[in-house]
Formats: C-alpha cells, structure tokens, sequence
C-alpha cells in the first residue's frame, strides 16, 4: 500500500515537473517541407537540345535531330550524385526550347520526333528508372516559357501545360519537386505568355500530392533570387505574398531573405551551376567551380537556412563528365573531413540559463534525435547556453539548428569565446538561424568554454541541434 502511494506521488510529481512542448509559432512547414529541408543537397542536371548547340536559351527553332546523345547512362548521373551526398536530382525535362526529352503528346518537338534510337528513347523513363533503383529522389524540371509551341502567348497554351504536367506527373513515378522557372519570355508569335498558376499548381497536386513545388514564390520553397547559391546571410523561411498580385513575384530582397512574420512558409532554395553555364559545353571544362567556391556555396546555402541545388549538366554523349564528378568527389571528402569531429561532443558541461523540464534539457541539443530539442519557457525570448571543456578545443565552425516543426523564431544570436584570462569576448553576432545556420569564423579559435547567447526570439527559442567543427579547406571572410 505504502509502495502503491509513494508511486502514485513520484507519478504525480513528474507530471508537475514536465511541462508540455511550446506551441507552434506562426506560420508552419508542412511535413513534406520539414522532409524537403532535411535533403539540404540536391543536384540539377540540365540536358537537352542546348547541350548540343551551345546555347543557354535555345530559340525552340532547333532540327530535332540535334538531339543525339551516343553514350546516355542515367544510371551514373543518380551513381555520382549519390557518392557526392545529393539526396535528389532535377531533370531539366522541358527547356524554353520547348524540346522534351519524353514523348510528350502535346507537342512535335520532343525525342519522338527525333532520331534518336529511331524516335523511341525516353530520357525521363531512363532517368526516373535509375532513381527509383537508388536512395536518390527523383524531380522535373518543366519551364512553363516555350519558344515552340504554336499556341504559347494565348489562353489555349494553359491547357497545353497543364496536359503536359499530367503526362510527365502520371507516368514517371513519385517525384519529389516540380520545378517551375519563372522565366516568360516570347513565343513563336512574339507573345508572352499569361501563366495559370492556380492550374499549374493544382495539376501537380492532383498526381503528385506530397512534391515541393519550386517557383519564385513556392508554395513549396522559393527562389533565392540570384545564381551565385548565396542566401541572405538573414534568412527566413516565412514570405510575406500578402501585398503581391496574383502571379508577382516577389522582390529580390524578399526571395533572398524572406520576411521576418511572412505568412506562408516557403524556404529558399539556392540554384548555381557549378560550372559557367547552365548547360554543358566543352568550351566550358576550364570552369568547374573550384573546390573553396563550392565549400563557399555550401556555407552560404545549406549554413543560412537554404536547399543547395547545384547543377552539374551531362555533356553531348550523355554522361556527367569526368573533370566535373572528380570534383564533386573533392567536395565530398571536404565535407566527410570537415563534420567528422563535433568538438562540442568532448564537453565537461553543458548550461543553460533556463530549461523548460526534462524532457527539454539542454543536453539534447547533442543527441543525434532530430526531434529531440531544448526549449525555455513560453514567456523567455532571451537565453544563453554554456559549453565548457576540460581541455581547450579548437574550431572555426558554429552550427546551430532551430527545431522549424514550431516555427523559425530567433532574430539575432552571438557566440562567446572565454579567453585565457577568463574574460568573455565575442566573436560573432547573427542574425537567423532556421533549420540550419553555419557560423564562419575567419580563424581558428582555442577555447575551454563557448557561449551563445539568444538576443532576439520571436517566441520561446527551440534549437535541436549544435556543433563546433574545424574546417581546413575553406578561408573564411566574415566581412561577407
Ligand atoms: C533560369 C533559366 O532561364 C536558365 O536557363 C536556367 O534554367 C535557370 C535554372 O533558370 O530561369
């Protein structure tokens, strides 16, 4: 009886003791975008008439017979891009030259016509066949702007679209993104086109109900509003569309940053190629990105709150090159090197000035449980946690990760070094985190303890994740 009642007590006191999770914040990701976010790395591959012309934006006036890939192997674009750590890949599958490279029954220029394996190859099948046989997820690529399309520049061309979705959506398999260029340029009949957005997006919804859809203003993630892969170094994922028309996009700050308070969620996604041009050209070997500008892109994507989509385009036989893929492989290894060891791991302590309960402990912010964070209570905007080490530690990378399923929340946050005289100094002051957030130290530090202090919270601060890393292949410039 005794037992039964000191049980009950202890039961009771646990139950006074564990607080309930904070609430959501603002405006939310969906589960399909928390997903999306957690791939941080995706490759684009753009493949099609221009890889044989040299051109970026083909005039759609191209012989169908310049499309003649000799050596096409899907299967080694998903194989490099999953050594390299790509978790999807986006197929260019329609360009502005209107070419698609599946039999796609809406037009007379697209593989069908070409002759290419007689008229019956199909790059889309092949590709979507070598994703589904991998980990690699599978995405499209469909511009909306055609400079072949008879109808293009008049209502009729809507429906053209939107039966080309259904074609490529229906038969290919589950694909993750659709992207949607923003590009509207002129038709064959010098007119532009009105795009049906609400059609366009309602269509990829009805076949592929969990894909993120990518244009200037989502609904799915955004444009980062320029081709260098640099998010704002603030970076929110909410967007304010409240004040833009139907169809606007928004201003490049707003793609860049997003907006503090937006009201829908739509993160950015940073789109560069890693070489000169969007498509291959021989001409063009000398200028795959040097292994620093990609570890540069990576930081200034994937550490500001940002998707990395690099492009890396299969050349005229149909293969991603080797000059590039050798890259790629540098790149891995620098990354594998880089966020092997989380210094923050040998920690003699770890503090925080306000914890709310247990199951919120500050210790969690180490674990590898993704869903697993430390949280304060409702009312605190304000908190710092402390690490500190038996021995000093050495680093020139702060990683730090808000739990987004609640919201993104932190406006501004420090980091504090203890110096050998036992003073605190500062050396580094941010603004937002979001789903993941890279400090760039411009040296290396030596310290026994390590502050950050959360300045500026919309709501209560959740962070799931820390790390303190030691980069040897990347100078840093804070100034940037
Ligand atoms: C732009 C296009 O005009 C480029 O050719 C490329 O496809 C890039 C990813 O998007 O809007």
């Amino acid at each position: 009886m005794l037992k039964n009642i000191k049980f009950l007590l202890l039961a009771l006191l646990s139950v006074a003791c564990s607080k309930s999770a904070p609430k959501p914040y603002g405006v939310l990701p969906t589960k399909q975008q928390v997903e999306w976010q957690k791939m941080e790395m995706n490759m684009f591959c753009h493949f099609g008439p221009n890889t044989f012309s040299g051109e970026e934006w083909g005039s759609g006036k191209e012989d169908v017979g310049l499309f003649a890939p000799t050596q096409l192997d899907c299967n080694q674009w998903v194989k490099i891009a999953e050594e390299a750590g790509f978790k999807g890949i986006i197929l260019t599958a329609k360009h502005h030259d209107g070419f698609s490279l599946w039999p796609n029954p809406e037009t007379v220029h697209s593989v069908a016509q070409s002759k290419w394996r007689d008229g019956k190859g199909d790059v889309l099948k092949e590709f979507s066949e070598a994703c589904s046989k991998s980990p690699v997820k599978f995405g499209i690529y469909i511009s909306p702007w055609d400079r072949n399309h008879p109808t293009y520049g008049t209502p009729e061309y809507n429906q053209v679209f939107k039966k080309t979705l259904d074609h490529a959506l229906t038969n290919y398999g589950e694909v993750f993104e659709q992207w949607f260029d923003g590009a509207c340029g002129e038709g064959p009949n010098g007119k532009k086109q009105v795009y049906d957005w609400d059609l366009f997006n309602s269509t990829v919804y009805k076949h592929q109900s969990n894909a993120i859809i990518f244009s200037d203003r989502g609904p799915g993630c955004r444009w980062v509003g320029n081709e260098n892969g640099f998010a704002g170094r603030t970076s929110w994922s909410p967007l304010d569309i409240t004040k833009l028309k139907k169809g606007q996009s928004p201003d490049l700050t707003s793609a860049n940053e997003g907006n503090k308070g937006g009201n829908i969620w739509v993160p950015s996604e940073s789109d560069v190629s890693i070489r000169k041009g969007w498509f291959w050209r021989k001409s063009e070997d000398s200028t795959v990105k040097s292994l620093e500008h990609l570890l540069e892109i990576y930081y200034k994507s994937v550490g500001r709150n940002s998707l990395l989509l690099l492009n890396v385009p299969p050349d005229n036989r149909g293969l991603l090159p080797a000059v590039d893929s050798a890259r790629l492989m540098e790149f891995r290894h620098a990354l594998d090197k880089i966020f092997a060891v989380n210094y923050a791991q040998n920690y003699k302590s770890i503090d925080a000035t306000n914890q709310r309960g247990r199951k919120f402990a500050i210790k969690n912010i180490l674990d590898d449980n993704y869903d697993s964070y430390w949280a304060i209570d409702d009312e605190i905007t304000q908190a710092s946690f402390t690490l500190e080490f038996a021995e000093a530690q050495s680093f020139n990378r702060v990683l730090i990760q808000e739990y987004i399923p609640l919201g993104q929340r932190v406006e501004a946050f420090s980091v504090e070094i203890l110096d050998e005289n036992g003073e605190w100094i500062k050396i580094a002051n941010e603004t937002t985190i979001g789903y993941k957030r890279i400090v760039l130290l411009e040296h290396i530090v030596s310290t026994k303890a390590v502050r950050i202090n959360i300045e500026k919270s919309l709501a209560c601060p959740i962070i799931n994740n820390f790390g303190l890393y030691l980069d040897e292949f990347y100078k840093a410039s804070q100034t940037e």
